[in-house]
């Protein structure tokens, strides 16, 4: 199990930790930083882990037996052996290194897929899917013929478990979601969700992009498949991510990148693929990142999930009940009990890139756009939200902030 609550939760203390959060713009406006959804913040404690690994020990991994060779794949692996204690996999093997959620996700249907299903085969996605659990499902769908339905999602931003059950009958062989929307906030019910899907004979994969920067996530309680996640979401580096797997489903997998690292032989003309998780990992990886990748959970367990999700909660429950009180606003996803700290909107007769531009001026950060959910939008009948989003870091203040903000630009716009 992962250290809980080995310091107290203490808002000051953990703002101290991320200097971008003192910045100013050029206007001089203090940065009001609600964009986490995004990409969080990073403390010090992960900038310096990368430093110190480009400062100290630098060298490439798995390939030399010199000292700095031997502490940089340390370095490394040490990483993935807490990132899998963070998830509770049972072991780092379990835990493959990739560029993000958008990869892992990739890696699933380029090598599981692709070998798994066949024309008429039946994946079940929802309506409230990123693109990068839509587009690659598609490709596959152009590719194989394999068949999508979609879990519908209610006005008030929850899936429609009895049509999901419906769907079920047909026996799909994935189903494949989000376990916290990007832009409802909706935390899905995903240990059900997976049950059901295994009920059914299919395998489930969980995009957990929004989740496990925000929740205490136990890959093996959920008996998830497949769980895709990324670093620069949970206080880690851009560039790395990572996709936990059952050890029987990955060792049955074909390779997805050829090249280096990922092979035990070679010959001129064939290959032996190396042991996992190396036989997914081809070619020089992200060294810096994986070790900053480990730096930033160690940073949220010291922490606590379970504080982090008690502070997020706070805040998102305030900014709802704030949000709510401004005339004209609609907020779009459940209540606060049934969604992580996502907020967001649309201004009767003001465009969500207005807002956002306006807001800006003030050194309000919030994101504009379908945030990559065009067909959840469309759902919806808009074109794009304006999304204020919170972390560890975010307090009530700039909750205030960010209702005055607002204020301002409906005065603006008269
Ligand atoms: N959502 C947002 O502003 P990557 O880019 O691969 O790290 O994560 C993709 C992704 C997948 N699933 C969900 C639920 C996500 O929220 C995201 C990333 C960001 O909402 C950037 S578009």
């Amino acid at each position: 199990m992962r250290p809980e609550n080995a310091m107290k939760f203490n808002i000051d203390e953990i703002r101290k930790d991320f200097p971008i959060l003192t910045r100013e713009t050029q206007s001089g406006a203090r940065v009001v930083y609600l964009d986490s959804t995004a990409t969080s913040q990073k403390p010090v404690q992960v900038i310096e882990a990368m430093n110190a690994y480009y400062r100290r020990s630098n060298a490439n991994i798995h390939r030399g037996v010199h000292t700095l060779a031997e502490e940089s794949t340390a370095l490394y692996e040490g990483a993935r052996e807490r990132i899998a204690r963070f998830i509770n996999a049972s072991s780092a093997r379990e835990v493959i290194y990739t560029r993000n959620t958008t990869e892992s996700i990739n890696l699933v249907a380029y090598s599981w897929a692709r070998a798994n299903l066949q024309a008429g085969d039946l994946v079940i996605l929802t309506e409230m899917e990123h693109h990068s659990n839509l587009v690659p499902w598609q490709m596959l769908q152009a590719e194989k013929g394999i068949e999508l339905e979609f879990i519908p999602v209610t006005e008030d931003g929850l899936l429609d478990l009895e049509t999901y059950k419906t769907l079920l009958n047909r026996r799909p062989k994935l189903v494949s979601f989000t376990h916290m929307s990007n832009v409802l906030g909706t935390i899905n019910p995903a240990q059900e969700m997976i049950r059901l899907a295994h009920e059914a004979g299919a395998l489930a994969l969980v995009d957990g992009a929004q989740s496990v920067p925000h929740l205490q996530v136990d890959v093996r309680a959920l008996d998830a498949d497949f769980y895709a996640f990324s670093a620069h979401k949970m206080c880690g580096p851009t560039g790395i991510g990572a996709l936990y797997g059952k050890p029987a489903l990955l060792e049955a997998m074909p390779p997805f990148l050829g090249g280096g690292d990922m092979i035990k032989e070679v010959k001129l003309r064939s290959f032996r693929p190396n042991t996992l998780p190396h036989k997914f990992e081809a070619g020089t990886p992200a060294i810096a990142e994986a070790i900053g990748f480990g730096a930033a959970v160690d940073y949220l367990s010291q922490i606590g999930m379970d504080a982090i999700a008690r502070h997020e909660h706070e805040i998102t429950s305030y900014a709802l009940e704030r949000l709510e009180e401004i005339p004209g606003l609609k907020l779009f996803g459940p209540s606060a009990d049934q969604k992580g700290g996502v907020a967001a909107f649309v201004l009767d007769g003001i465009h969500p890139h207005d807002v956002a531009q306006i807001l800006d001026r003030d050194g309000i950060a919030v994101r504009a756009g379908h945030h990559c959910a065009q067909p959840l939008h469309e759902k919806f009948g808009i074109p794009a939200t304006s999304r204020a989003s919170f972390y560890l870091y975010s307090t009530k203040e700039e909750v205030d902030l960010l209702v005055n903000g607002i204020y301002k630009v409906k005065e603006l716009f008269g």
